[in-house]
């Protein structure tokens, strides 16, 4: 019917559009259930086709990356940049290296970063990129010559004012290192193009440490609002890279301990927490000897997993940091089952839209993606600003910053959740919030 705005009429054709893409239609979905009742209190934005607009990148650019490898035999990889949204900033977003990545992964982590970029309160747009390449097991040279051939295209599409890509998985330091290099050596320019950068040349202080913290500030303020906190709690936390490792150590000093930590081979169950030399020696294992998280298990004589995810482990808190959909409906059972009553997602996408509708069925304090993560593209934003006015903050104010956007996040979430009917569903809630900004911004801008 004219006028009207059916969620179901809507995805069918945003998947015809779309084929194949699914991990795309799921984060979809999501947002557009959500969004359904600001539609309907706003004809406007239904008149503008405003959810039509945002569904349909900017713009995507996919590309050829060979490169030669140690053996001197020419490999060939895909990248990608999509340029998703641009209303209320520069796209920005990270790019990520892995062998799952196609289309359909970077679409949704680029509309996600719409949402997720409007919630930090910064003017960035929304945007992703990334290839199918694999660092695993690739020497340095190797991911030299990866990260230059990927950057000998992309140069032309980014730049401070117009896209600024980060770190994800498979993207940390050393591969924002090469990128930046090749990016100044073909432009002749140094400038704010890419964050995560290295401190001695334009990184901000606190970017590693931010999406973890980001993430375990966020849990904090959900805990406050059944007057709880992290003191005496257990947590079980997924992945072992960037994500995990910050959110670990920040748990731990709010008085949590942290049990598991896991990779794509296993899990480890260290009953007595991953703290003081056993947390240094995870950052030592992921971050210099790219070692597999086993190592842990024989190092320290705890129990090893081999193959599985840590959901089974009895928690108060949990905290996926690996990858999208690691957490199902049985894993989200088996957390609510063992007193599981506070989840919030490090990584983009970690739960199932059934876990995600289990663990609210059931009171858990649920922070999504979009909102939970937001301190790492948040401090990104802060990296951006330092470059611009050409000056390095202290770490604490990063970190000071860093935590006043968590907690206004969370706020802002909590109001919009109660202002369109579903008080305490942070789900509807950041969606709402970060939607609307945006929606607003391309009304105000016309039809482009
Ligand atoms: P890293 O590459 O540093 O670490 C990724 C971790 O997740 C590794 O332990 C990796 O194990 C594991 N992992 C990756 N893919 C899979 C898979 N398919 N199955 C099981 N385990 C897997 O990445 P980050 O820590 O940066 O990113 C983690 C998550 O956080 C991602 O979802 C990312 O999008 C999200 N995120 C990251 C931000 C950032 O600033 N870095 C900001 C916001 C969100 P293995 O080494 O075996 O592959
Ligand atoms: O998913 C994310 O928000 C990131 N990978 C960080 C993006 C950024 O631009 O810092």
């Amino acid at each position: 019917m004219a006028g009207q705005f059916l969620v179901d009429e809507f995805m069918n054709g945003v998947a015809a559009r779309n084929p194949g893409e699914k991990e795309f239609h799921q984060a979809v979905k999501e947002v557009a259930e959500s969004v359904e009742p600001v539609l309907k209190k706003h004809p406007e934005y239904f008149k503008a086709r405003v959810l039509d607009r945002i569904v349909e990148p900017e713009r995507q650019i996919m590309f050829r990356v060979p490169w030669v490898d140690d053996r001197g035999e020419v490999q060939l990889n895909r990248g990608f940049r999509v340029e998703f949204n641009s209303a209320i900033g520069p796209y920005k977003g990270g790019l990520r290296f892995h062998p799952s990545v196609y289309l359909g992964i970077i679409k949704f982590l680029g509309f996600e970063q719409i949402f997720k970029n409007s919630l930090t309160g910064l003017p960035m747009g929304g945007g992703k990129g990334g290839s199918d390449f694999n660092p695993k097991g690739k020497s340095d040279n190797e991911v030299m010559r990866f990260c230059q051939s990927f950057m000998f295209e992309l140069f032309r599409h980014i730049g401070p004012n117009t896209d600024v890509p980060a770190g994800d998985i498979g993207v940390g330091g050393r591969e924002i290192g090469y990128m930046y290099g090749a990016y100044k050596k073909i432009t002749n320019r140094f400038e704010s193009v890419l964050t995560g950068k290295g401190i001695n040349w334009g990184g901000s202080l606190a970017r590693p440490e931010a999406t973890g913290y980001g993430a375990v500030y966020f849990t904090e303020e959900m805990l406050k609002t059944r007057k709880d906190s992290f003191k005496g709690k257990t947590v079980v936390i997924s992945g072992s890279g960037n994500v995990a490792q910050y959110a670990v150590q920040k748990a731990t000093q709010l008085g949590g301990k942290v049990v598991t930590l896991s990779d794509s081979d296993g899990f480890i169950y260290d009953p007595s927490g991953i703290t003081g030399d056993k947390w240094k020696f995870i950052m030592e294992l992921k971050n210099v000897k790219r070692g597999r998280i086993k190592e842990y298990a024989d190092k320290f004589k705890v129990e090893y997993h081999d193959g599985q995810r840590p959901w089974s482990i009895p928690c108060q808190i949990a905290l996926p940091c690996a990858t999208q959909n690691e957490i199902d409906i049985n894993d989200a059972k088996k957390l609510v089952d063992n007193g599981c009553f506070a989840v919030a997602e490090g990584a983009n996408m970690p739960s199932t839209p059934e876990a995600v509708e289990h663990f609210i069925a059931n009171n858990v304090l649920f922070g999504p993606a979009k909102a939970a993560n937001a301190g790492g593209v948040a401090t990104s934003g802060l990296e951006m600003c330092q470059n611009h006015i050409g000056i390095s903050w202290p770490f604490e104010e990063v970190d000071r910053q860093l935590h006043q956007i968590m907690v206004n996040i969370h706020k802002n979430s909590w109001d919009a959740a109660e202002k369109y009917g579903s008080k305490g569903n942070l789900v509807v809630g950041a969606n709402i919030a970060g939607f609307v900004k945006v929606a607003d911004s391309m009304l105000d801008q016309g039809v482009i």
